[in-house]
């Protein structure tokens, strides 16, 4: 049952109500980015109209308000994913700087030798960094192979797991195959290895409650653009304890305590991270996205999503020649329609005013494990609805005519 009125939602998005290629806009690529809603829009612009300064360096009035406003943002924050501190929020542009700060940042504590474990699944975003600083330390990077199901195999992991292995890194949730991952159980499994658990959450936290003391994860990243709020603000949450004994990964303004000639201290979390003029105005939308998400409740934005993912499901299972790669999908659906390449697909789409994604997303080694060298992929999100999901449906025999 869906708990809030998509019609209503709708109204809040200008976007949703322009023509693209003379049809009325549909857009199913959410777990790219995901549009804005006049809130965080008026957030933004209100900021830059009434309080636009520099944060924690001016001690004027609009200094001072500015400060006040980027603050708040990392207490929202902390309340929606259910961190102890707020300290434990450092604001990045997005995922991909929160898992290159951790990956930089705590390997240089790693000794040579030690192991890393991340998945199969993975987004370029958090295999590459990790693969990089492996080479940098002269550390081990092992991969965990997926299940039929398209989720992380325990009894691998387990089987990877040795006294060396100081850190596995994997996804919530798939940004291909849209399957969701049981971080509590894979937390506990790290854990009783002493090792650490990070988290790519970028196509979780914008869909589902993450409440990370109860998924006892380390770290998790994400990106604000996913969830309703503007490009270039994302988030790190890391427990407090860890935070605190890695070094800055960014050195400069904003995160000294005190500069001599040849040393430099560091100032409090989460500013130790935060090194220069942060973006102040991204930290303004996220703090109104986070409100307008919490409004809707995140249980609901969770079962909107997912049963949109269903219903595309069904309506693809239908059909001789569509292949499937999803096996069990929540938020994001991959496809193909046999011998038509994903992009043509998609270009087709496009004039019906269909925005959907095709290609590698991202995750070249899990596309070539998948046996394709491109997917179709739809990922709905609150504004969306059945009707849209019918329409696309339909548009694809418009596809399949073009190529018969
Ligand atoms: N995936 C997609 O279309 P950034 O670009 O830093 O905000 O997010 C990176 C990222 C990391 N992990 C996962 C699971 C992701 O899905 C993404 C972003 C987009 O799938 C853009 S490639």
């Amino acid at each position: 049952m869906i708990m809030f009125n998509t019609n209503n939602i709708k109204k809040d998005f200008p976007i949703l109500k322009r023509k693209v290629n003379n049809k009325q806009l549909i857009y199913l690529d959410n777990a790219a980015t995901s549009q804005k809603p006049l809130q965080v829009i008026n957030a933004v612009a209100n900021y830059y109209k009434t309080s636009n300064a520099n944060i924690h360096r001016s001690i004027h009035k609009l200094g001072e308000e500015a400060t006040i406003i980027y603050e708040e943002a990392h207490k929202t924050v902390a309340k929606f994913i259910n961190a102890k501190s707020w300290r434990e929020i450092v604001f990045t542009k997005n995922t991909t700087e929160s898992l290159n700060l951790i990956a930089y940042s705590l390997t240089c504590t790693f000794n040579k030798g030690d192991e890393i474990i991340i998945s199969r699944e993975e987004h370029h975003s958090n295999f590459v960094p990790w693969q990089q600083c492996a080479k940098i330390h002269g550390l081990k990077l092992k991969i965990v192979d997926i299940k039929k199901d398209g989720t992380i195999d325990l009894d691998h992991l387990k089987l990877l797991l040795t006294k060396k292995t100081r850190l596995v890194s994997v996804a919530h949730i798939s940004n291909v195959l849209g399957t969701v991952n049981n971080i509590k159980i894979i937390a506990e499994i790290v854990h009783k290895n002493k090792s650490i658990l990070c988290v790519d959450a970028a196509q979780s936290v914008p869909h589902m409650l993450v409440d990370v003391q109860d998924l006892d994860c380390d770290f998790i990243c994400f990106s604000g653009h996913k969830m309703l709020a503007p490009t270039g603000i994302g988030v790190l949450y890391g427990k407090k304890n860890l935070l605190e004994k890695m070094p800055p990964f960014l050195f400069g303004g904003g995160m000294i305590k005190e500069v001599k000639d040849n040393e430099s201290t560091w100032t409090d979390l989460p500013w130790k991270f935060e090194a220069g003029t942060p973006n102040i105005a991204g930290a303004v939308g996220l703090n109104a996205a986070v409100k307008y998400l919490q409004k809707l409740g995140m249980k609901n934005v969770f079962r909107h999503t997912s049963v949109l993912t269903r219903y595309a499901l069904k309506q693809l299972q239908k059909q001789k020649d569509i292949v499937i790669y999803s096996k069990n999908p929540y938020t994001v659906l991959s496809f193909n329609i046999k011998n038509i390449h994903a992009h043509d697909v998609v270009s087709i789409l496009d004039k019906e005013g269909i925005a959907l994604r095709a290609g590698h997303h991202c995750a070249q080694p899990l596309i070539e494990y998948l046996n394709t060298e491109a997917t179709v992929r739809l990922s709905p999100y609150i504004y969306n609805t059945k009707h849209d999901i019918d329409i696309l449906i339909k548009a694809l025999d418009k596809v399949r005519k073009v190529f018969a």
